[in-house]
């Protein structure tokens, strides 16, 4: 009696305790069945899985690059992108001695300029401001132009410029149309590329000063202010010769070139004209870096000087709409992709002589 009296009161006082011990002792044994059983928490267990799988997953990945070092070991790996060339290229010179060496050949010249990959060239560095086409009118003037390509690759690569130089060969011994060659040479240059600015480049002029930026402005540029052979001074109040710049659209905007000057004289006036026609203005840079050494020459066979060019300049306004880019039609011989330049002859003979 005495001991069941003390058992009674040992329960007595501690009850709660006791209940709260059972009740959690029966939750834990609950709790354990399910788990095991796998019916419970069924999130948890997918994230699990999920888990493993992008563990998996990762290793799969690393055994395919792995695989993928191994076929492209010695392939250079992609550049990250690159920002923009600066706004004046550090590689810039200034007024330089030119030389023109009576023995200098084309694979001299092709040496010397490594970079160049089918008369194309872009700054490993950095991504170049502009894409610059240079468009040279050419017949019977191999000399000249081995010279020009000579000064002119490492020029522009100072100049940090991505470019393209087209050499726009007039076939047969019709008379010489520049203007017509250059059209020529900004229709088929657009394309294999889509150019920012074409550079319209007589061959036998050869800048002396890497100042005088081969990119385009808001307005026409016009890069001959002065040549050795008039003594550095303008030719003329207006002239817009030699070597111009005009981006895509502002050479579009007058329709390009006229087509119908044939031999020497006038057309560079008369793209003048339709400039300003256009309400645009011609800009020179500063007389002290915009010259060039003319190669000497006589006159050519074939360019002789044009009679007609005043009547022609008279009627600019008249006739620009409708002469020039619109209605320049030509015969495509070849475009070929040399080393230095790409070339491309074009034969007119076949055209009327309109004048
Ligand atoms: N051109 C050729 N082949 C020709 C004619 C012209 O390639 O047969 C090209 C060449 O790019 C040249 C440009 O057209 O640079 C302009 O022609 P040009 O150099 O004959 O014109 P420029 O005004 O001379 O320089 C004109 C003759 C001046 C004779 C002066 C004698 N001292
Ligand atoms: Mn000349």
């Amino acid at each position: 009696m005495a001991i069941s009296l003390y058992v009674f009161h040992f329960f007595n006082k501690f009850k709660v305790f006791l209940l709260v011990t059972l009740c959690l002792m029966m939750l834990w044994a609950a709790f354990s069945y399910f788990v095991d059983s796998g019916q419970t928490i069924p999130k948890l267990k997918s994230v699990g899985e999920h888990f493993g799988k992008i563990i998996s997953l990762e290793k799969e990945e690393d055994s395919q690059k792995e695989e993928k070092m191994k076929i492209t070991e010695g392939v250079p790996a992609t550049k990250p992108p690159q920002g923009p060339c600066p706004a004046l290229s550090p590689y810039l010179r200034g007024a330089s001695k030119l030389t023109f060496s009576p023995s200098l050949t084309l694979e001299e010249v092709e040496k010397e300029n490594p970079q160049v990959a089918e008369g194309r060239y872009h700054p490993a560095e950095c991504s170049a401001l502009q894409r610059v086409a240079i468009l040279i009118p050419h017949r019977n003037r191999e000399r000249h132009l081995l010279y020009l390509l000579e000064h002119l690759h490492p020029f522009l690569q100072r100049q940090q410029l991505e470019y393209g130089i087209y050499v726009i060969h007039q076939a047969g011994s019709t008379k010489f149309n520049r203007a017509k060659l250059l059209n020529v040479g900004y229709l088929e240059a657009l394309k294999e590329e889509n150019w920012d600015c074409f550079i319209f480049h007589d061959v036998d002029l050869v800048p002396e000063n890497d100042f005088n930026i081969y990119m385009c402005d808001r307005q026409p540029k016009h890069l001959v202010v002065g040549r050795n052979s008039t003594g550095y001074r303008l030719r003329y109040q207006g002239y817009f010769g030699g070597v111009t710049a005009l981006t895509r659209d502002q050479f579009s905007m007058v329709n390009g070139f006229s087509n119908n000057y044939w031999g020497w004289g006038g057309e560079d006036d008369d793209l003048r004209i339709r400039v300003e026609m256009q309400k645009m203005r011609v800009m020179r840079p500063s007389a002290d870096v915009a010259r060039y050494t003319m190669i000497f020459h006589n006159r050519d066979h074939g360019n002789e000087e044009n009679r007609e060019r005043m009547k022609l300049l008279r009627q600019v306004s008249r006739t620009w709409k409708t002469d020039g880019l619109n209605s320049c039609s030509y015969r495509l011989l070849s475009v070929e992709h040399n080393p230095l330049y790409i070339n491309i002859t074009v034969d007119f003979s076949m055209q009327p002589k309109i004048s």
